[in-house]
């Protein structure tokens, strides 16, 4: 009897949790945004609509909680990723911490993006120049709060927000992870033993279509600092209740943490889920009726 019940449950469970599991891949995802905090609202707007060429796209304040957000892109939020800016009141600077790597952005003039960002007195930590053991012509600068963002030259470029790069302490974890928690797909891998690191570009469109993120790992190196100012990546679902259950088996597996239950939230015309991947990068799901965008 215990065997024929026990058979039953099997018998229901494990076609259901393999759909489950397939369901991210079907799912309508999207990378919407990436936050992060910064000590100067204004400081931060100046910089990268004169430095990247970005535009100012929405800001909000909202006094009773103390912070201020401002959402900047390249194009409208319904068809780019873009970066929403958190002001909290009185708080002027915060630790990057060594696990964020950084922003790249894609450029057709790698020269003169640099020279625009020297002219208005950036601080250009790389200068141009061909990829250590590569051809991809790249270059550093740091924004106001210490922020990296790399310059990459391409031929062609969509949305030029093209990378979120963070430092991860075991790749196939987190390959593991964000295939199967978030239904992304691995674009690239790249090893580079000359320079003890590998990395891996994951998504959910072609590389240079669409912003993936970049998971670097260095030789050796388990852990990293993450500061307090890199916040989050949001990413679109039809469905923030699945997403979460997909997640919780997930983390089961490779580690992880949902920190926020599915629901709506208050006020806002949206529902989230947010977790914790296995290093403890932190994720939004988030659906999103159109409505919101236009808030
Ligand atoms: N140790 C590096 C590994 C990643 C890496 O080296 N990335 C390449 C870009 S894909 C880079 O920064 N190269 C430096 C250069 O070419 O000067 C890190 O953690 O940032």
């Amino acid at each position: 009897m215990v065997f024929e019940s026990l058979w039953l449950v099997l018998q229901n469970q494990t076609p259901n949790m393999a759909d489950l599991l397939e369901w991210p891949k079907k799912d309508n995802r999207r990378m919407l945004h990436v936050v992060y905090r910064v000590g100067d609202l204004d400081r931060t707007i100046k910089f990268y609509t004169e430095c990247f060429g970005m535009k100012l796209l929405r800001h909000r304040d909202i006094p009773d909680e103390k912070y201020a957000n401002a959402f900047l892109g390249f194009g409208p939020e319904e068809s780019h990723f873009v970066v929403e800016l958190t002001y909290n009141y009185g708080v002027t600077s915060y630790e990057i911490g060594d696990g964020f790597g950084h922003f790249a952005i894609a450029t057709q003039d790698i020269y003169k993006s640099v020279e625009l960002v020297r002219a208005k007195g950036g601080n250009i930590t790389r200068e141009p120049g061909p990829v250590q053991g590569g051809t991809t012509v790249i270059a550093f600068v740091k924004d106001p709060d210490g922020y990296t963002f790399g310059f990459i030259q391409r031929p062609t470029v969509h949305d030029p927000f093209c990378q979120v790069m963070l430092r991860v302490g075991d790749l196939e974890r987190s390959i593991k992870f964000y295939e199967k928690a978030l239904g992304m797909k691995v674009l690239r891998k790249v090893d580079k033993p000359e320079s003890k690191y590998t990395a891996v570009m994951l998504g959910y469109g072609e590389e240079h279509e669409t912003t993936v993120l970049e998971l670097t790992n260095n030789y050796g190196v388990t852990e990293y600092s993450k500061g307090n100012a890199y916040a989050q990546i949001a990413i679109g679902t039809d469905d923030v209740y699945k997403s979460a259950e997909v997640v919780s088996q997930v983390i089961q597996e490779v580690g992880g943490k949902i920190t926020r239950q599915p629901g709506p939230i208050p006020g806002l015309n949206t529902k989230i889920t947010a977790f914790l991947d296995p290093d403890g990068w932190k994720t939004v799901s988030l659906s999103l009726p159109l409505t919101i965008l236009s808030r």
